[in-house]
């Protein structure tokens, strides 16, 4: 058994720490079921095919295949851990010094601001794309275009560029998934094809201390009314480097920080063309890229990147259409 896997079942303590909490400790008993279906949806990315920056064939397909039937693929070791390290470190150079109260005072503010309450003590925040943030080794690395364009088409773009972060304290998230349904009329959406992917690239090593994104296999294709059974919900650590590739439509929930260490996750939604996600990000633009870095891009990727001008925009149009209308990620308390 290789150690993570032996980290998953030795989950640790669990207490709860405020309402939505109760059904946390029932997790525990979902956690054997997991360990078979952990192979169907966990890829390891091996040292020759991160030194090429490319997958094998093999390797994409499991990537592909594992999006499709359970909504969710992991890439172990897609980055290095020296180049993670670099994200991590903007972070604490634009964010560091905020705790979650100053966090909240700010997302209690009115709008245009960056932060977004996602639960309790976790924030969604806007970094500014300055230094390693730029850089597109994280946000067009060719192993996630690799797998993204098979999945959503080669004309995708980048639709958000944001870090999601739980403080020490933060309890279970509410079970969600990033959107509504598209079709909602008779559960149409869920037999279609992926329309967009959210990237999370953790920036610091995460266990079950720490807590994971946790998440429901397969449940991009239920129907609306199919629950989420909190005790079924599939959680594994990560370490630095890994990335967790999550369809729109699948139903996650961060799980609680009782650690003493901050978890910021990298958020990045890929999606087809034609869609914008008008629902989470109102009165903020999901991705700051200042003018000048976008048009210093080399041509290949301005497409990608394209949003960078058009995110701003929409914003303030979104503030006005969804007014005071909670999305599905915004805490509910
Ligand atoms: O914090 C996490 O692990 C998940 C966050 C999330 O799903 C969200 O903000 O929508």
């Amino acid at each position: 058994m290789t150690p993570w896997i032996a980290t998953m079942l030795g989950a640790g303590s669990v207490r709860g720490n405020d309402e939505h909490e109760s059904w946390w400790p029932a997790c525990i008993a979902g956690l054997n079921r997991i360990g078979l279906r952990l192979m169907d949806w966990v890829i390891d990315v091996s040292k020759t095919e991160r030194g090429r920056s490319v997958l094998s064939p093999q390797s994409a397909e499991a990537a592909c295949r594992a999006l499709r039937t359970q909504g969710a693929a992991v890439l172990r070791g897609a980055f290095s851990k020296v180049f993670i390290a670099g994200l991590y470190k903007e972070f604490i150079t634009q964010f560091g010094a905020m705790d979650a109260a100053a966090m909240n005072v700010r997302a209690k503010s009115p709008p245009p601001h960056p932060f977004l309450k996602t639960g309790g003590k976790r924030f969604d925040i806007v970094p500014r794309m300055a230094g390693v943030f730029a850089d597109p080794t994280v946000y067009a690395h060719p192993i996630l275009l690799q797998v993204l364009s098979t999945v959503l088409g080669p004309k995708m773009r980048l639709g958000g560029f944001t870090i999601v972060v739980s403080f020490p304290g933060a309890s279970v998230q509410h079970i969600h998934s990033d959107h509504s349904p598209l079709f909602p009329e008779g559960d149409l959406g869920t037999v279609l094809p992926s329309y967009a992917i959210n990237v999370n690239v953790p920036l610091v090593d995460v266990d079950m201390e720490t807590g994971p994104t946790g998440v429901w296999l397969g449940s991009h294709r239920w129907p609306a009314s199919r629950k989420a059974a909190p005790e079924t919900v599939t959680r594994v650590p990560f370490r630095r480097g890994d990335c967790l590739l999550l369809d729109y439509r699948t139903i996650h929930s961060g799980m609680p920080n009782q650690s003493r260490r901050r978890r910021p996750i990298l958020y990045m939604p890929y999606a087809r063309g034609w869609f914008y996600d008008d629902e989470n990000h109102k009165g903020r633009p999901t991705l700051d890229m200042p003018l000048d870095t976008y048009l210093a891009l080399p041509e290949s990727l301005r497409p990608l990147l394209l949003r960078a001008y058009t995110q701003a925009m929409r914003a303030l149009l979104a503030a006005e259409i969804a007014g005071s209308t909670p999305s599905s990620r915004e805490s509910p308390d």
